[in-house]
């Protein structure tokens, strides 16, 4: 099948023209001026804006977290994504501690998307135990098309000790990959949740109380010194602070190769929102917590700057019955937030149209600049000849107001309940295939799973 795309307005990461796009089967084959194509079916596109399928980096799919299971599986969470305009989502396939292989928790993650994808997928691997057999792992997950990993300062069940850290960084490093971090100081974290509960202190207010920023920064020194040992390029995943961000300058000061991702929650959201009345402070729940206003500014002129590569979301989603799990408790509610379905509308809304940035960086950071870092530049990422035609058509004055009803995910919150946009996703292709029109999923479960290779956003 032969689409003609007419009369919109091209975004990539350096400009925004306007042209006729003709896509035929899963590729865009021709971009030009009034091009001609007789029997391809014909959008018409004036007055929008076509940016290149959105990829988020950063998703929680069927996972347990604190006795329960996100409300999200790859099923429903990909429905939302594609309907936010995301072409690929990128989740963390897991090792289980206790012997376990890297190869047993892809197959498991393979088992859970595999078939049930309305976007393409693909995972990156979290590893959380370091040893021989794992190493000799690393070579087949590359063969496997995953070439980013992820390991964690923080959770029990998660976490590796500095000295495997070092020993997996460097062993990355030596195949071309590299791990994206969770970086947190779990000890003292521990330290903080014990004299809180000791002094009786049970509500989701204490939330951010016992994960403070400075206790990210330390994390995100301490794992800076650990790559810069390893020469090993390190990411910063979901980076929520000044402090933090001064850590990663730091550390490129020194010559190291440093990345970073920020999500739209500690772009849009500021810590009051845990003493919200009642129990509405777990919705907000998630590591690193919510920060202040001052964050938000500094995240938003380091998008702009380019210090911060990409916004990812780290959706990862719970009912309120699920968060009611911590209701004695604020450290047993599930941390996450949903965010894969509101993203691009968000960061058009109140980054583009309120000045913080630009079309163009909109692109990179939710599109051009993950197909780069994730190993799937040019078939993703860009719109050219060549490519997948994976498109999203967005209306840039379409207004809405974002409830929890009117989304698509699998769960009864959305941290931007009630938040008025401007702009939103109007129809979406998915390699070629018209999956989204209208903002309505017309096609569901095209997605496929995607081979990556490795990082190219240093070329
Ligand atoms: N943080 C969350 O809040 N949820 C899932 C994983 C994470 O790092
Ligand atoms: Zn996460």
């Amino acid at each position: 099948m032969r689409y003609l795309i007419r009369n919109g307005k091209i975004v990539s990461g350096c400009s925004v023209q306007k042209a006729d796009i003709l896509t035929e089967g899963e590729k865009i084959v021709k971009i030009g001026e009034n091009l001609k194509a007789e029997d391809a079916a014909v959008i018409e596109a004036a007055g929008k804006l076509i940016f290149p399928g959105f990829i988020d980096g950063h998703t929680h799919f069927d996972l347990e977290v604190a006795g329960t299971v996100t409300a999200d599986n790859f099923e429903t969470g990909t429905r939302a994504a594609v309907l936010g305009g995301t072409t690929l989502v990128i989740d963390f396939a897991s090792q289980d501690k206790g012997g376990h292989t890297l190869s047993e928790g892809l197959r498991k993650w393979h088992e859970k998307a595999d078939g049930r994808c309305s976007c393409d997928y693909s995972f990156h691997m979290s590893v959380v135990e370091w040893n021989e057999t794992v190493e000799k792992e690393i070579p087949l997950m590359i063969r496997e098309g995953i070439t980013s990993f992820k390991t964690y300062m923080t959770y029990p069940a998660m976490m590796v000790n500095d000295g495997d850290m070092y020993k997996i960084l460097k062993c990355l490093r030596e195949y071309g990959c590299f791990s994206g971090v969770h970086c947190e100081n779990a000890g003292v974290i521990d330290a903080l949740i014990e004299e809180a509960k000791k002094a009786g202190k049970t509500g989701p207010e204490n939330h951010p109380l016992v994960r403070p920023d400075y206790l990210e920064a330390e994390a995100v020194h301490r794992l800076l010194t650990i790559a810069g040992a390893a020469e090993a390029p390190a990411m910063i995943v979901h980076l929520t602070n000044a402090r933090s961000l001064e850590e990663v300058r730091m550390a490129r000061r020194r010559g190291q190769v440093v990345y970073a991702e920020t999500c739209p929650q500690y772009l849009f959201l500021e810590d009051s929102v845990y003493r919200r009345p009642g129990f509405e402070g777990a919705i907000y729940v998630c590591a690193p917590p919510i920060r202040k206003k001052e964050d938000q500014v500094v995240l938003w002129e380091a998008l702009a700057s380019g210090e911060i590569q990409t916004v990812a979301t780290d959706h990862c989603t719970f009912t309120l019955e699920q968060k009611a799990l911590g209701k004695e408790d604020f450290t047993r509610i599930p941390g996450g937030v949903p965010g894969v379905q509101t993203r691009a509308a968000l960061i058009y809304s109140g980054g583009v149209r309120e000045g913080r940035i630009t079309l163009q960086d909109m692109c990179r950071l939710l599109s051009e600049n993950a197909a780069k870092l994730y190993g799937v530049f040019p078939q993703k990422g860009i719109i050219q000849e060549g490519s997948d035609a994976d498109l999203v058509i967005f209306d840039p004055e379409k207004e809405s107001v974002i409830t929890a009803a009117g989304l698509a995910h699998n769960t009864d919150n959305t941290p931007y309940e009630g938040m008025r946009i401007h702009g939103g996703v109007d129809s979406v292709f998915l390699r070629g295939n018209p999956v989204v029109q209208g903002a309505h999923l017309v096609q569901e479960k095209q997605g496929k799973y995607i081979y990556r290779g490795k990082n190219q956003l240093l070329k």
